[in-house]
């Protein structure tokens, strides 16, 4: 079998809101649908945030083990929930995530300023969540928005030892205002400075999510798409759903003749379930 894209959807975030946004998946019906046909589409990995019943962002455990187990039952995907939550998260909660006994989280290997805010993750909570993923069983996905990210990502292998699952997997978030621009030139020094073996995605928030699309597959690199990141599909024409974005990330990638990853392949590739 020749190369393939693995492909990611992050449907939802925690930054827009359902106001603003209506398209925006905030329910677990409106989720599972999403997640149903983004896996139709080409999609392996969903990246997981949920809403409270007011549609604010929330960390609630035993939401978050609904959401897994609706998600497990409906679809194939790995089922990635975030450990980034809001900005406003407390660390204890954002830590209780892997309690709700997803495949794969997030991980993200440092601070970085976020538009107007901060997106917290001092040394101490990223290597407290890295153990908690070793002990539990929890396949990370290495986020990375800065390039100092992975000098972090470096240091937590070298002190704490492989992850759960054998592979490291990174997802570079690109074009955050406050961290690493989203361009090819600064995608390809990223690629360079990770560690030998590991594979990789890469998004590109807002208008990034283009360029960054055609320079992660330039370079041989996986793909995540959704609304969490994206909610302009092109100049003037808002994203009317996630599926849209994946459809479109399956037919370039299958331009890039490596089409989408099927789930089983990808949860060979992460070491899902191993
Ligand atoms: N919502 C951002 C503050 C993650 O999911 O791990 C953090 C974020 C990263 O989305
Ligand atoms: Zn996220």
């Amino acid at each position: 079998m020749g190369a393939t894209t693995l492909i990611t959807v992050a449907p939802t975030g925690a930054e827009s809101a359902k106001a603003d946004v209506p398209a925006l998946p905030v329910t677990l019906d409106e989720l599972v649908q999403t997640a149903k046909e983004c896996e139709a589409a080409g999609a392996a990995v969903i990246h997981v945030h949920i809403r409270d019943d007011d549609a604010r962002p929330t960390l609630d455990l035993a939401r978050l083990r609904d959401t897994v187990q609706a998600l497990r039952e409906s679809t194939g995907l790995i089922v990635q929930l975030s450990t980034g939550g809001a900005v406003t998260d407390p660390y204890e909660d954002r830590l209780r995530v892997l309690d709700a006994e997803p495949d794969g989280c997030s991980l993200t290997c440092g601070t970085v300023n976020f538009g107007d805010d901060v997106f917290m993750n001092p040394w101490p909570f990223m290597a407290e969540l890295y153990q908690r993923t070793q002990a539990q069983g929890v396949v990370p996905e290495f986020e990375l928005f800065d390039l100092g990210h992975v000098a972090a990502l470096h240091r937590l292998l070298d002190k704490y030892g492989p992850p759960s699952g054998g592979h490291v997997h990174c997802d570079l978030v690109m074009g955050v205002p406050g961290g690493m621009p989203g361009d090819a030139r600064t995608l390809v020094a990223a690629v360079q400075a990770l560690p030998e073996g590991a594979t990789w995605s890469a998004t590109g928030v807002g208008r990034t999510s283009l360029p960054v699309m055609f320079a992660a597959l330039s370079a041989g690199g996986h793909l995540r798409v959704g609304m969490e990141d994206t909610l302009t599909f092109a100049k003037g024409r808002p994203v009317t759903a996630n599926v849209e974005l994946v459809q479109r990330a399956a037919e370039l990638a299958g331009l890039a003749q490596r089409p989408p990853m099927s789930a089983a392949d990808a949860r060979v590739l992460l070491g899902v379930g191993k």
